[in-house]
């Protein structure tokens, strides 16, 4: 039998940020709440999340970066919105996000899960944030209370 190593869903030790852009807050609200909702129904204290807003999904990475690696938590969950408009505005800002979401998942010594939405329609992105396609800060918020199981459980950071 392989030894199979994955996380529970069971509210880890430590501390969780989320990072959220307010740009397009009428979606990045909603996957907030999501996200904090999530958090606490599988056992995570109020207590123990701290919330960082930023400007736009732009300077999400950079805020990211500063909290991930700060040492005050296991885990962040990074939350944006980034809705395509009629220029490559929106090619710019979801390829940066992408990118430095990754670099900082590569390098924090925490669990970092990403909760960015890049859609083509306004209607694509709410679907998304709590209408007819679920919650995606809810799932980013269990993958990150996942992630940091299974780091434990790995004995790494
Ligand atoms: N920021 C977003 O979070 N979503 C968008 O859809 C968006 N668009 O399309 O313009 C957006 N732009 C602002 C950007 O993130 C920065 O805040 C701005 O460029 C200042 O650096």
């Amino acid at each position: 039998m392989p030894r199979t190593f994955e996380g529970n869903l069971v509210s880890p030790k430590g501390r969780f940020a989320i990072t959220v852009s307010r740009f397009n807050s009428f979606i990045t609200d909603p996957l907030l709440a999501g996200a904090l909702d999530a958090l606490v129904r599988h056992g995570v204290s109020e207590n123990d999340v701290d919330v960082y807003r930023c400007p736009g999904t732009f300077e999400l990475s950079g805020l990211t970066r500063r909290v991930a690696t700060s040492g005050k938590y296991t885990g962040v969950i990074a939350l944006g919105c980034v809705i395509r408009g009629g220029t490559p505005h929106f090619e710019y800002v979801a390829g940066e996000v992408a990118k430095g979401i990754g670099q900082v998942s590569l390098t924090a010594d925490c669990a970092v899960t990403f909760g960015v939405l890049t859609t083509d329609t306004v209607e694509q992105a709410v679907d998304r944030a709590g209408v007819k396609a679920g919650n995606k800060g809810a799932d980013a918020a269990i993958a990150c209370i996942e992630l940091v199981n299974l780091y434990a459980t790995m004995g790494v950071k």
